[in-house]
């Protein structure tokens, strides 16, 4: 009886897998190191960090992270949407042979890789943002565009299976498809299929990537936009033996700070908890406040909206810069935004997380 109760504790440990059994050691690692690092902090991400900024682009080595603050972002997000119909570029105009070299480079400095996939509808032939009644429907086994559906998730495996380190280890990707999907301005939103297409769309594009492609590398997110309650959460999360990660995106709109304070404060609450219960690991897979037009929004806003939890990243969303009319789309600084002395602040906070410090956890090892 003795030596089974001494390794039980091992056990224990050895069983903390992802989802796929399968995984690769390094996805493994980063599995639980991500669980791990929760302990001594979040982890700072921004959306395709190294192809652009602000008034710039395609610049070796150049980051506005890295600009304002001397150090890279912990977690790097890249999308995938238009890979489904064979574009060069992707919907964001970022070329996806420059999007792998970026991943690389990223992965050799000890960050975590994050996709997102705005898939055009395969119903419709139109974007992501085309909500047909249907879709889902259509493209589940059994559905008029189901083989056409396989076919698009090919091709995401052909670029996952391009993605290897130096001794030709398989990158780690943490995959996060069907974003924001208790919202409904996307065709796999709440109000164009049942909970249970959805929870069917996710398992069988889980299924496919892993056990059809035997891709296992990936980590699996699952993510909705705000929400009021552990119901509406839960109401379409597909079951703990398709997830790894659960997350949700929150920007905010106006001016007042403290009503997003206090929302990113209770949707954490609720997000971390279901995590503890479900053994999944807690991340806020998107955020931002578009043109940062508060001097000091990082630390007497974002901070405190998320300085008491225990989620492993957050990911600010992309610096596309000025737009042709007239606006603005970018969530973090350049040098010289009005936010960036703040940003630097917000950086230096022991719990913050970019990359020197990513390096450190050996997130991989
Ligand atoms: C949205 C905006 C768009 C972009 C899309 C997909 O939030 O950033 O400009 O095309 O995401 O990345």
């Amino acid at each position: 009886m003795l030596p089974i109760l001494l390794l039980l504790p091992f056990c224990a440990f050895a069983q903390d897998l992802p989802i796929d059994k399968k995984a690769t050691k390094e996805t493994v690692n980063l599995y639980r190191n991500l669980k791990k690092t929760i302990q001594k902090g979040i982890l700072f991400g921004h959306q395709d960090d190294l192809a652009y900024g602000v008034n710039w682009k395609y610049e070796k080595g150049r980051s506005d992270i890295k600009d304002v603050t001397g150090d890279y972002p912990a977690v790097y997000g890249w999308e995938l949407g238009r890979i489904e119909i064979d574009q060069a570029v992707n919907l964001d105009s970022v070329p996806f042979d420059r999007m792998k070299q970026f991943i690389r480079d990223g992965y050799e400095r000890g960050g975590v890789i994050t996709l997102s996939w705005h898939l055009n509808n395969p119903l419709t032939g139109k974007s992501a943002w085309d909500p047909a009644p249907g879709t889902v429907a259509s493209i589940l086994p059994g559905g008029q565009k189901h083989e056409l559906y396989k076919t698009w998730l090919d091709k995401v495996a052909a670029f996952l299976s391009d993605l290897k380190g130096k001794k030709g280890e398989f990158i780690p990707v943490i995959f996060r498809p069907f974003h924001e999907l208790n919202g409904s301005w996307f065709w796999w939103g709440k109000n164009h299929c049942t909970p249970e297409e959805l929870k069917q769309l996710y398992r069988f594009t889980v299924s496919y990537l892993r056990d059809e492609k035997n891709l296992h590398h990936l980590l699996y997110a699952f993510n909705t936009d705000r929400f009021q309650s552990k119901a509406e959460y839960l109401e379409r999360y597909p079951g703990n033996e398709w997830v790894d990660v659960i997350g949700f995106d929150i920007y905010q709109r106006g001016n007042d700070h403290d009503k997003f304070i206090k929302d990113i404060d209770g949707m954490l609450s609720t997000l971390e908890s279901i995590a503890t219960e479900n053994n999944k690991i807690p991340a806020l897979t998107e955020f931002g406040y578009n043109s940062l037009p508060h001097a000091d929004w990082w630390t007497t806003a974002f901070w405190k909206g998320i300085e008491k939890h225990h989620i492993s990243f957050v990911l600010a969303w992309r610096n596309a810069g000025k737009k042709n009319d007239g606006g603005a789309e970018f969530f973090v600084p350049y040098k010289g935004q009005l936010s960036a002395d703040d940003f630097v602040r917000f950086y230096k906070l022991e719990r913050t997380l970019f990359e020197k410090e990513a390096k450190q956890q050996k997130l991989y090892q």
